[in-house]
């Protein structure tokens, strides 16, 4: 079992809560102090110099495919197969204790559905073993970065990269904003440190839920667990991308419409005219340190605020135009690929996402609400156990990038149930045209003269091509003698 993993007592949550990380160091490399693997394996980088290599001596046929292949091919195989083969040399062991593929066996099978107690890995959660009746045997001579790399970065503790933030980087923070003021601050993010304070909500606590609906259900990614059981596993777990409670119907299970309000600030929400027809837009989150989500823009050019009422959360944002680094995004922008997991990203690409123009960071802790503007980048991580609320919605000054997002990224619009609604543009149209005619106009408006604005750059970036490329018969650029460059 590995050695940050609590011992399990009892399946309900543990009264008292889990120890925090020790005081941020200033340098990352120094905070982050890795153990070594459960089974001693090493990255593959060791193997220069060592005289054998398990992984190539003991894997029988399978030496010659890559490490992803063997754990692909080993991905289909049901549990009982899984350890057979582990018993049948010291290599297939390796490789048969990976844990991403337990945790797949885990949450696609029945047992996952029912009551069960989590024993500190996927692998013991299958079997059903307590930690205690484990074997381990240690593999010193294994070196596979596929088989480490998870370990390692499951020992990443996100506090050094949310520390020390630049200047120039910092969030603004206001204690309140009047709703006169929010048009002049919509296009950045921020964070308000007074309204939550005043919400019922505020003093909820994951222990407090956990009291009042640990029997509840609440979804967290592709399982819906007793809210005791993921806080369990939340506390005593060391995965690499801690799986993350995200339940959209929490108002329902916790009865606490009123236990919350959105900032007086942001004015009307305009999506609220979809009725019925509105996706999906307030979620309850909670997590342990290291999960988090990765960089992604809000759905449907929706705006969001994100309030902590328990722990912290580091946000590291970048404006519509600049992806960040590490991201690839596809020409038409509906496919979106990142690293695997945080801890990867902030392992490879923070240092360098900092010092990218346009980059914007903050912290913000309990009874804090972070505000993201339409469109912005954001990976977030939560740096302690954390508990938020969050809201997607619309203010007046962004239903023209709504308008704009649903009429020209089709393909990309979510959440809406497509048998109900074959047309979310025109629906939000029709919509506003009834409810809210002089803001519909004004959207339309600015969506016009954006558009316009849009095509002049296009036909001016034509022209200059033209001149770069030699195509065509007329030439208008800068420079080369040309009298009309402008
Ligand atoms: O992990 C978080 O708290 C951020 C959530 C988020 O960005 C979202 O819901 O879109
Ligand atoms: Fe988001």
């Amino acid at each position: 079992m590995p050695s940050s993993t609590r011992p399990v007592e009892d399946s309900q949550l543990p009264p008292q809560k889990r120890v925090k990380f020790a005081p941020l160091h200033d340098d990352v490399s120094r905070a982050t102090e890795i153990q070594p693997h459960p089974l001693r394996i090493k990255p593959s980088g060791n193997a220069l110099g060592a005289t054998t290599n398990l992984r190539d001596t003991s894997t029988g046929l399978f030496c010659i495919f890559p490490d992803e292949l063997i754990l692909q091919v080993f991905g289909y195989l049901g549990s009982e197969d899984l350890v057979s083969l582990g018993k049948t040399s010291k290599g297939m062991y390796g490789f048969s204790r990976a844990e991403e593929l337990w945790k797949q066996l885990f949450i696609e099978s029945e047992l996952s559905k029912n009551p069960f107690t989590w024993q500190g890995t996927w692998r013991l959660t299958y079997l059903n073993r307590p930690a205690k009746y484990d074997s381990q045997i240690p593999l010193p001579n294994f070196y596979s970065d596929c088989l480490y790399r998870p370990w390692h970065m499951s020992q990443i503790t996100p506090g050094p990269y949310a520390s020390r933030i630049p200047v120039a980087n910092r969030i603004q923070r206001f204690d309140n904003l009047d709703p006169s003021e929010f048009p002049s601050y919509s296009s950045i993010p921020f964070i308000l440190t007074d309204p939550v304070k005043s919400w019922p909500a505020y003093k909820w606590t994951y222990q407090t839920l956990c009291s009042q609906f640990g029997s509840t259900p609440f979804r967290a990614e592709a399982v819906d667990w007793p809210l005791s059981i993921y806080i369990f596993y939340m506390l005593n777990q060391v995965d690499e991308s801690p799986l993350y409670l995200f339940d959209r119907n929490f108002v329902q299970k916790t009865n606490s419409e009123s236990a919350f309000q959105p900032p007086e600030c942001f004015g009307p929400d305009y999506f609220a005219v979809l009725g019925e027809q509105r996706p999906d837009h307030r979620w309850m989150i909670l997590g342990p340190s290291r999960s988090g989500s990765t960089f992604h823009k809000d759905p449907n050019a929706t705006s969001a605020w994100n309030a902590v009422l328990q722990g912290e959360k580091y946000w590291i944002m970048f404006p519509p135009t600049v992806t960040p680094p590490g991201v690839f995004v596809s020409d038409d922008q509906a496919e979106v690929t990142s690293p695997l997991s945080i801890a990867e990203w902030l392992v490879s690409f923070h240092s360098i996402a900092r010092k990218t123009p346009g980059c914007v960071e903050g912290i913000c802790k309990a009874g804090e609400i972070l505000y993201v503007p339409s469109g912005w980048w954001h990976l977030v991580v939560n740096t302690e156990d954390s508990l938020a609320l969050t809201q997607n919605f619309v203010p007046e000054d962004k239903v023209s990038n709504v308008l704009e997002f649903l009429d020209e990224q089709r393909v990309s619009v979510s959440g809406f149930d497509c048998d109900k609604v074959m047309d979310p543009y025109g629906l939000f149209v029709e919509r506003m045209g009834e409810q809210y005619p002089e803001v519909l106009e004004r959207a339309q408006e600015q969506l016009r003269e954006r558009r316009e604005k849009r095509e002049r750059k296009t036909k001016w970036e034509q022209l200059v091509e033209a001149k770069q490329t030699g195509g065509g018969g007329f030439s208008f650029g800068f420079g080369g003698g040309d009298s009309d460059s402008d």
